[in-house]
C-alpha cells in the first residue's frame, strides 16, 4: 500500500535547548517543510518519564514547551502551513503506546542503550514510563502514519524499534487489517533521515560526549538562549588539541574535539566537511575558532532574539498550541478508530 508521504518528529521541553537540538533536528525539521506535510511535536509525555528535578517540575514544564514551540518557531516552522503541538494535548498518543506496549517484546525495549545511558547504575529506581520510552515514541509517529522521522543520530535505535512495532502489528493483525479494507498494511515503516555533517553534536568540553540538555556543565553546550557574548565565550574555550586543521577528513580521524567544531561550522554554513576543511586546512584553531564565533553568532542571533519575542508572548504560543492539537487529534483520532476496529475493541 502507498502511503501519503508525512513527517513527523519531536523535541523534549526538558529546558537548554542546544546547538545539538537545533543542527541535529529542529534546522531538518524547517528544511523538510516546502517538500512533505510535518507535524513537529514538544513531547511533554516523554518529558515526565525522567525524575522531576530533570523536567523541573510542574511551574517549570509550561515554561519548557512554550520555550520549544518558541524555538520551533523562532528556527523558521510555520505553524499555520504544519501542525506544531504538545503531545499531552492529543490524548491518542497515550492510547496507541498502550496497544504498542502490547505489541512491542520485552526483549526489544531491554536492548535499548537510551534507557540504559539514562536509567544508570540505579535502573530499579528508574521510571515505568522511562523504560517504555521507545513504544510511546512509536505511537508519536504511527499515529499519524508518519513516513519520514527527521531525528539525531542517537534516535536511530528507537526509529528502528518503531519500524519493528509497525511490522508486527501488520503482521499480527494481517487478517484483521484487510478485512477492515485497509490491503496488507495499516502502518508504513517510517523512514529515519539522518543526514549531513551534524547528526551527532559533541559537547564543546568532551568530543567523546555528546552535547546534551542534562550535562551538569553549561560549558559544554551552546543554549539557543544563549546571547552573542556567551556564544563567543563558549567557542573560545572550545576544548582542541596542539595541532593545526587537517586539508581532509581522514585528517579528522581521532581528532574527535577537531571533528566536531569543523562539523558544526559545516551543518551551520550549509556546506559539506570537506568545503570547510578546503577552506581552513593549515589554519590554526584561534583563525577557525574566531570564523566560527562569527557564523555562530549570525547564525543563532536572530534565533535568540525572536525566541525571546515570543517567549514573552504566552498567550500567542498557546493558541499555536491550541490549534495544532486540534488539527493533530483529527488525524490521530481517524487511525484510533481504525486500530479500535482492527485489534476488535467495540467502539461508540
Ligand atoms: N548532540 C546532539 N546532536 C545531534 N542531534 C541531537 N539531538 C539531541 N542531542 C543531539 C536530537 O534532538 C532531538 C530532540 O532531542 P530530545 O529533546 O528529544 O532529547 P534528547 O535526544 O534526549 O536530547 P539531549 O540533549 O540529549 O537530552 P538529555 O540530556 O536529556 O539526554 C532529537 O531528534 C535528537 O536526536
Amino acid at each position: 500500500m502507498a502511503f501519503k508521504e508525512r513527517v513527523f518528529s519531536g523535541v523534549q521541553p526538558t529546558g537548554n535547548l542546544h546547538l545539538g537540538n537545533y543542527l541535529g533536528a529542529i534546522a531538518k525539521f524547517v528544511a523538510l517543510q516546502d517538500k512533505y506535510d510535518c507535524i513537529y511535536c514538544v513531547v511533554d509525555l516523554h518529558a515526565i518519564t525522567q525524575p522531576i528535578a530533570v523536567w523541573g517540575g510542574p511551574e517549570q514544564l509550561p515554561k519548557n514547551t512554550r520555550e520549544v514551540t518558541a524555538a520551533f518557531i523562532a528556527c523558521g516552522i510555520d505553524p499555520k502551513k504544519h501542525i506544531v503541538f504538545n503531545q499531552s494535548q492529543v490524548a491518542e498518543h497515550a492510547e496507541l503506546a498502550w496497544v504498542f506496549n502490547c505489541v512491542a517484546r520485552l526483549g526489544w525495549l531491554n536492548r535499548m542503550t537510551q534507557f540504559k545511558e539514562k536509567a544508570g547504575k540505579d535502573r530499579e529506581n528508574a521510571s515505568v514510563g522511562l523504560y517504555a520510552y521507545p513504544t510511546l515514541m512509536a505511537a508519536d509517529i504511527l499515529v499519524y502514519r508518519a513516513t519520514h522521522v527527521p531525528v539525531g543520530e542517537d534516535q536511530k535505535q528507537h526509529l528502528e524499534l518503531s519500524r519493528d512495532i509497525a511490522q508486527k502489528f501488520n503482521n499480527d493483525f494481517g487478517k484483521s487489517i484487510q478485512a477492515h479494507g485497509y490491503g496488507d498494511a495499516f502502518f508504513p515503516q517510517p523512514e529515519p533521515l539522518i543526514q549531513g555533517p551534524a547528526t551527532r553534536v559533541m559537547s564543546l568540553r568532551d568530543g567523546s560526549k555528546k552535547m546534551s540538555k542534562s550535562d551538569p556543565s553549561d560549558q559544554s553546550r551552546i543554549n539557543l538562549t544563549d546571547d552573542a557574548d556567551a556564544i563567543a565565550h563558549k567557542i573560545r574555550r572550545a576544548k582542541t588539541d596542539p595541532d593545526p586543521l587537517p586539508h581532509d577528513e581522514k585528517g579528522l580521524e581521532r581528532r574527535p574535539e577537531a571533528d566536531n567544531l569543523v562539523g558544526i561550522y559545516a551543518a551551520l554554513a550549509g556546506k559539506s566537511k570537506v568545503e570547510v576543511l578546503t577552506e581552513f586546512g593549515s589554519a590554526q584553531f584561534s583563525t577557525f575558532k574566531a570564523a566560527l564565533v562569527d557564523l555562530a553568532v549570525v547564525k543563532l542571533g536572530p534565533i535568540n532574539s525572536e525566541m525571546k519575542r515570543l517567549v514573552a508572548d504566552p498567550v500567542y504560543i498557546d493558541s499555536v498550541l491550541a490549534d495544532g492539537a486540534t488539527r493533530a487529534q483529527a488525524i490521530a483520532a481517524d487511525t484510533m478508530k481504525a486500530v479500535k476496529d482492527i485489534v476488535g475493541f467495540v467502539r461508540r
